[in-house]
């Protein structure tokens, strides 16, 4: 095989790409000369790690000169804070990004081995929980990809998301270790290590002209240790850098307590110093209120607040006046607010900066993302509890807020004390409170929701007061996602009919997907399409039946939910979808329907009680469906286990249809929606999030919407909702929702499955599943009579697909450039 590209590319990061023939030297070569084994004896671990170091070759080629390149230029660029990066596995992205998948492909088998095996090789890197952690690693690929200069900065969590397994049907939590024997992507940087501190109490001071000085004499110091996972862009754009920190305890500290003769004390407070990147926390949508969470939270944003400073100081110098210039910083959910006291106490207490010079440096500075509207997970930190971990930052907050409270909110709404209480950062009730959401508003410059409906719904039910204060802080950036992860390198068959259709600039401007319309009608096209999803749904029957040992038929109908397992997802409401379908072929058994495989993939957070029992029930249901020779394989149930990026990248590709059937007014916008239209699944679907969008782009025709609107949610709760209403008319809900209350899923155990029941009527139904339905139902079978016509349906899938240009991360991302960021891209030049 020739080289792929042997001249250097101008403005590209990776200049020279290897040939098949170098890949194998290279890859050889690092067997040898890294791996310390030989050909004849290397373990499949051994051979992935060998082709990482050959790739790592060309990355670090492109993460030089990118660095080089912003250091010379002196480039603004954005600093993304996440708590959570959910990564899933670089090997495969990498070699697609740099341009040599094919190449590595051909030298593997050359070297007989088959790619697919070793990337079986790698740990998913699970550093966050769902959409908001996924988000974040769509959004770095995007920023690379468009040359954006950018850092991400998060935790290098020992510990990832927890591994999902069923025992009896029910959630057993493993500990997932991703890097137990290292990651061949990552590398430790000890030269920029920083020392934070916490605990402690606060001194008041004054030097000799009388002028008060906060001093904060900390009660324990850490050091975090930064760890860089290079972000290839697409193409080798640029390759910019995941800075992930590790704590460990302060050498500093630690000579203290041995020199006094605490040995054991050193080494259990090492410990504890460990303890604070050992494990994410593995609650969606929910506040934890842990103090291990905020010394978390702190952590790694003043780790990353002074590697930004020490960043700008090398190009800048001690003067200050530039620092909103050059540095943006996102906050992915309030959950780095805390980097807002933070930076007010290195200006004001360290640079010795007056308050209000301080203050405009913050407020040019940060710009925050809201992720939900779920009170449970509006972060509030107990005041006692920062008072305890961050005193001075307490005090710093107090100030932020009386200021808040004096010049603003006092200034538009004069001795209205209601307002105060609504708007002040400090919730006064008999446990005071912090509340983050209130500090990241009156700390950014801007403020995003993730759909245009959420950003509505944060200005209208969240945040109406700071509207009125300031109207222009608050904007919309709808969320997308990667399509060279989420259709290039996970479908690639469909990305090969792209490239052959309507050529291959699509992964980099996805709004070439348009062009694939016009063959929505072509016979040819519509049977390639359909061969290729029928190619991907054999691929998911030989995982499932691997994975689960249940049996499949490919030709039914692949009925996808795949998401967190939440109450408000209603991954329940499907459920009683397939008991009715159940019913009916009991009572009928001849009941006419296309046979449907309904897949499930979804964790539950560890202390989620209902969540649990709702997987439980659908394990158990699934076993009685799927081992009922009456049901003749019209129906299967298969609940996939350990769902995580991974499982996704098989899933996807293989879905003909989408439930994304959250309770209007509850999904902030949803990412999943979007990778399964794109790889041609229809939704099922309410008009919330991004559906709404997804409905706008690909037309009532080729999306099934059901259920009742966020003014109809609204309104019903206003005026009243009783789900037993619903029970006591609809009789086929009574009929199913009695039935899981007998033994009949769960032989001589009646009663294990009634906590739905439980929840749906005696729980007053929070998240309106009775209310909705009937209409879920309709929206089903409609979906079902689409499929019934299998060259109407080829057309709507092609449609999907084509008609999801706008849901790429590129398009988001050049959305928070010209709303927020206002950032150049940055051409990068090679040595
Ligand atoms: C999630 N939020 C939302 O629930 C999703 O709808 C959205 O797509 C993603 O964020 C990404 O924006 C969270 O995970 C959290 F943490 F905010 F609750």
């Amino acid at each position: 095989m020739k080289k792929s590209t042997s001249k250097a590319k101008a403005s590209v990061a990776i200049a020279a790409l290897p040939s098949t023939e170098e890949l194998k030297n290279s890859i050889i070569k690092h067997l040898h000369g890294s791996l310390g084994t030989d050909v004849n004896k290397a373990s499949p671990q051994a051979w992935w790690r060998a082709t990482c170091a050959a790739v790592n070759e060309y990355v670090y080629d492109g993460l030089r000169n990118t660095q080089r390149t912003h250091y010379l230029q002196n480039t603004r660029a954005v600093h993304y804070f996440s708590l959570e990066y959910l990564m899933g596995r670089l090997f495969s992205n990498n070699l697609h990004n740099i341009g040599v998948y094919d190449a590595a492909k051909v030298a593997l088998a050359e070297l007989g081995l088959n790619i697919a095996d070793l990337e079986d090789q790698e740990e998913d890197m699970a550093l966050g929980n769902g959409g908001l952690g996924r988000l974040a690693a769509c959004f770095i690929d995007s920023m690379a990809t468009l040359n954006f200069p950018a850092i991400g900065y998060g935790i290098h969590y020992e510990h990832g998301l927890f591994k999902q397994e069923f025992s009896d049907g029910r959630q057993i939590e493993r500990p997932d270790s991703w890097r137990e024997y290292g990651n061949p992507w990552e590398i430790c940087r000890p030269e920029s290590i920083q020392e934070i501190s916490v605990y402690g109490y606060v001194e008041t001071t004054y030097d000799l002209q009388g002028k008060m000085k906060k001093v904060w004499h900390p009660g324990r110091i850490i050091k975090g240790v930064p760890w860089d996972i290079p972000v290839v862009g697409y193409q080798g754009s640029s390759v910019n850098v995941l800075r992930l920190w590790e704590s460990r305890a302060s050498d500093f500290f630690n000579w203290d307590v041995f020199n006094s003769g605490g040995y054991i004390d050193a080494a259990r407070q090492n410990i504890e110093a460990e303890t604070i990147s050992k494990v994410l926390y593995p609650n969606d949508e929910t506040d934890a209120g842990k103090e291990l969470r905020l010394i978390q939270q702190y952590f790694f944003c003043s780790c990353s607040l002074k590697d930004i400073i020490r960043r700008y100081k090398r190009a800048n110098g001690d003067d200050w006046s530039k620092f909103p210039q050059q540095v943006a910083i996102q906050l992915n959910d309030t959950h780095p607010a805390v980097a807002i006291p933070e930076l007010m106490r290195i200006l004001v207490d360290r640079a010795d900066m007056g308050w209000d010079d301080a203050w405009n440096i913050c407020q040019h500075v940060f710009a925050y993302t809201n992720h939900t509207l779920l009170p449970e997970a509006l972060e509030k930190w107990s005041v006692r509890l920062f008072e305890k971990v961050l005193p001075r930052h307490l005090e710093i907050i107090y100030e932020i807020n009386r200021r808040f409270l004096v010049e603003q909110v006092d200034v538009l709404w004069p001795g209205d004390n209601d307002k105060k209480r609504k708007l002040s950062i400090i919730e006064e009730s008999h446990e005071p409170m912090v509340r983050m959401g209130h500090l990241s508003v009156v700390g950014s410059f801007r403020v995003n929701g993730v759909a245009q409906i959420h950003s509505e719904l944060v200005k209208s039910d969240l945040f109406p007061e700071m509207v009125a204060l300031w109207p222009d802080k608050f904007t919309n950036v709808t969320n997308g996602v990667t399509p060279r992860r989420w259709l290039k390198a996970c479908n690639p068959r469909l990305a090969k009919l792209l490239d052959e259709t309507i050529g291959d600039e699509w992964p980099r401007d996805l709004k070439q997907l348009e062009k694939f319309a016009a063959f929505a009608d072509d016979p040819a096209i519509q049977d390639a399409f359909m061969a290729i999803k029928q190619q991907n749904k054999a691929d998911l029957a030989t995982v499932v039946k691997k994975l689960t040992n249940i049996s499949i038929d490919p030709h039914a109908i692949f009925d996808v939910q795949i998401k967190r397992l939440h109450e408000y997802k209603r991954q329940h409401l499907n459920l009683l979808h397939i008991l009715a379908l159940y019913r009916r072929i009991l009572q009928n058994p001849d009941y006419d329907m296309v046979p449907r495989v309904f897949l499930f993939g979804a964790k539950a957070a560890p202390g989620y009680k209902l969540a649990k029992e709702i997987i439980y029930a659908i394990n158990k249901v699934a076993e009685k469906i799927n081992n009922d020779k009456r049901v003749k394989n019209r129906l299967k149930v298969v609940f996939m286990p350990n769902y995580r990026v991974t499982l996704a990248e098989k899933m996807i590709p293989a879905a003909d249809v989408s439930e994304q059937i959250s309770t209007a007014g509850k999904e902030a916008s949803g990412t999943g929606n979007m990778k399964l239209a794109l790889n041609g699944a229809i939704t099922v679907g309410t008009l919330d999030g991004a559906n709404i969008e997804i409905a706008e782009e690909v037309g009532p025709d080729n999306i099934s919407i059901f259920g009742l609107t966020v003014d109809e949610v609204k309104a019903l709760q206003a005026k009243g909702y009783h789900s037993w209403d619903y029970y006591y008319q609809d009789t086929e809900i009574k009929a199913i929702l009695d039935w899981l209350e007998t033994d009949y899923f769960t032989p001589g155990k009646p009663g294990e499955l009634s906590a739905i029941k439980r929840s749906l009527l005696e729980g007053g139904d929070p998240y309106l599943v009775l209310a909705d339905f009937q209409s879920y139902v309709k929206a089903q079978e409609k979906v079902e009579s689409w499929y019934r016509d299998q060259s109407g349906w080829a057309k709507k899938a092609i449609l999907n697909t084509a008609l999801m240009g706008k849901f790429t991360s590129d398009r988001s991302i050049e959305d928070y450039v010209e709303r927020v960021w206002k950032l150049d891209a940055c051409k990068i030049s090679q040595d």
